[in-house]
């Protein structure tokens, strides 16, 4: 189907989801997010599609949620509201598949929230993350106070959420908001690199490893080891278990069918 707010491609097995508000600076309005759960819902679906990359383009990845749509709403517009923002944000998160955001520019509020709950974050050199929301008078309200502390620290993560500044790509790289830093013009080129590093493994490995993870957070260790121990044996009724293995041991490539 079409969008109006994205563009949504498939390409050598990686969909790509771009934002496109360009005149808001790509900010977040209830709109784009119907559309981006509908977008990673097909993407999630298409078994052609092994990875998938968010990106805003080379100029920015998102100012935020769209504060014109904001600005005059009242509490129970918001609880009600909140949840096309966070139904898009879960199945984003919760998506079999690796998820990485490819990020140029000012990737901010909901925007950088967004990033959070990607798998992976790749950063252009002029890339800027920030949570002003308290500059707004409002506190991160899209994951950003409870998947920050989580991927960098709750000392860091409170600095920025307190302060509402903004930190540049090197610092993001540093304190483990990013994964990677590349030159602007580089930034789809790594983030495609990735994709296909990732695409080459067995898709029932990845999809069991992102769920290993993703669980094991939300539980104690005890627990997260036995899900770990659950996901682990599992792979061994896949027929990739077994080429992979037999591909090593023959000292070729593994062809993995994702089964
Ligand atoms: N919303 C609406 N319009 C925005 C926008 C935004 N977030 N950010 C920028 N724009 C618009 C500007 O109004 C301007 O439009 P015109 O004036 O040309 O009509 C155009 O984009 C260009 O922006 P600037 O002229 O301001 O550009 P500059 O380069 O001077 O400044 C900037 C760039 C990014 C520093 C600045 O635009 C800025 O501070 N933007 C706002 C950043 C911000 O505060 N973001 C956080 C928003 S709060 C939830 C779901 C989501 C959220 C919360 C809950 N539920 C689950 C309940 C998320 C909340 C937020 O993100």
């Amino acid at each position: 189907m079409g969008f109006e707010t994205l563009v949504v491609s498939v390409e050598d097995g990686i969909g790509t989801i771009t934002l496109n508000r360009p005149e808001v600076l790509n900010a977040l309005s209830s709109q784009v997010f119907g559309e981006l759960s509908q977008a990673a819902g097909e993407l999630a679906d298409d078994d052609s599609v092994r990875v998938l990359i968010i990106t805003g383009g080379d100029k920015v990845f998102a100012a935020g949620a769209d504060i014109r749509d904001m600005a005059k709403a009242e509490a129970m517009d918001i609880a009600l509201a909140g949840r096309p923002s966070q139904k898009a944000f879960q199945l984003i998160e919760n998506i079999p598949k690796p998820v990485i955001a490819a990020v140029a520019g000012y990737a901010l509020g909901g925007g950088c929230e967004l990033t959070l709950v990607c798998d992976v974050r790749i950063a252009a050199d002029n890339a800027k993350f920030g949570l002003p929301e308290i500059t707004l008078g409002i506190l991160p309200g899209a994951g950003g106070t409870q998947r920050l502390p989580r991927l960098i620290g709750v000392g860091k993560a409170k600095e920025m959420i307190f302060s509402g500044d903004f930190i540049d790509a090197e610092e993001a790289l540093s304190v483990g908001l990013v994964n990677k830093v590349v030159p602007a013009e580089e930034l789809m080129n790594e983030a495609k690199r990735l994709a296909k590093r990732f695409a080459s493994r067995g898709a029932v490995a990845l999809r069991m490893a992102k769920s290993a993870v993703n669980e094991g957070l939300r539980m104690d260790l005890a627990a997260g080891l036995q899900y770990e121990h659950k996901c682990f044996s599992l792979l061994f009724a896949t027929q990739d278990q077994k080429e992979g293995m037999q591909a090593f041991l023959e000292k070729r490539k593994p062809k993995f069918q994702g089964k």
